[in-house]
């Protein structure tokens, strides 16, 4: 009997071999209310932020055979206060969320920092090998921000041939082919939360700022230079949503060192790994 039922597995899927057929889903929760970085940013003070707009609390990564759908929820529901689909964006306007996938776990291999703008740094067995970019501006404008001022890495980034807004939930999908590989619970992920900035810095990959006091647009808490990370949530510890996990995420946060010169050490960052 075992022999018939390995002999049928083996027809399915041979007979099924010549589609791209779905695979691992990976899910991850993060606890509510620690969408404050290392844990004294603020939000800014324009009524646009509303509270939970950064707080990270679902990651679904799923391998639906062509592509990768993944869903970001937050805690509050998704506005597009400045009318995104006038600049040719997607459906909403406050949040940008960058997802660091490590797909080897080997020491040195793949990028060390991240995304410029986000002022991390990833430990070295966990250096990440591809980014999948989820922002509100259209795929021209994120491209032309990438060739600017991520060029070295633009063959590692992806940006979503569609993103969509349902209530509390950003849904974008990526071709599979860019991320070169069928999705697999052996890599570790990195969900930055950052807020997209229309006007980004020259440096800073449509990334807000995180100043000493918070503005109209920027957020506070943090230094008015570059060594603080521009980062208000992301996934720690096991990434199950328990409570641990924001002490998790304020400790990696806070690895970093401004001096008063402006100069500094960034943030190192661990990925999670489902299975490793
Ligand atoms: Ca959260
Ligand atoms: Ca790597
Ligand atoms: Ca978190």
């Amino acid at each position: 009997m075992k022999k018939l039922i390995t002999g049928s597995l083996t027809l399915v899927m041979v007979m099924y071999g010549g589609l791209a057929l779905a695979g691992e889903t990976i899910s991850f929760e993060d606890p509510k209310g620690d969408d404050d970085g290392p844990g004294q940013y603020t939000y800014p003070t324009d009524a646009v932020y509303t509270p939970g707009s950064f707080d990270l609390t679902d990651v679904e990564i799923a391998d639906k055979g062509d592509t990768v759908e993944v869903s970001v929820t937050v805690k509050a529901k998704i506005d597009d206060p400045w009318d995104s689909r006038a600049w040719d964006g997607n459906g909403f306007s406050l949040q940008m969320i960058v997802i660091h996938i490590d797909t080897d776990h080997k020491a040195g291999s793949g990028y060390k920092d991240g995304l410029p703008g986000f002022n991390v740094t990833f430990a070295d067995d966990q250096r990440w090998d591809k980014a999948l970019v989820i922002s509100p501006q259209g795929r021209t404008r994120v491209q032309a921000e990438v060739s600017a001022k991520a060029a070295a890495m633009k063959k590692d980034i992806l940006i979503p041939t569609t993103v969509s807004v349902r209530g509390r939930k950003l849904v974008a999908r990526f071709a599979k082919k860019d991320l070169g590989a069928d999705l697999s619970k052996q890599w570790g992920f990195q969900v930055l939360m950052q807020s997209n900035e229309g006007f980004p810095d020259k440096t800073d990959l449509l990334t807000r700022k995180v100043n000493e006091f918070g503005g109209q647009h920027r957020f506070g808490g943090g230094s008015d230079y570059d060594c603080d990370p521009h980062v208000m949530d992301l996934i720690a510890g096991k990434a199950q949503g328990d409570k641990s996990e924001k002490d998790a995420q304020h400790k990696m946060l806070g690895t970093f060192k401004c001096n008063p010169d402006g100069s500094g050490t960034r943030a190192v960052l661990q990925m999670v790994y489902p299975e490793g």
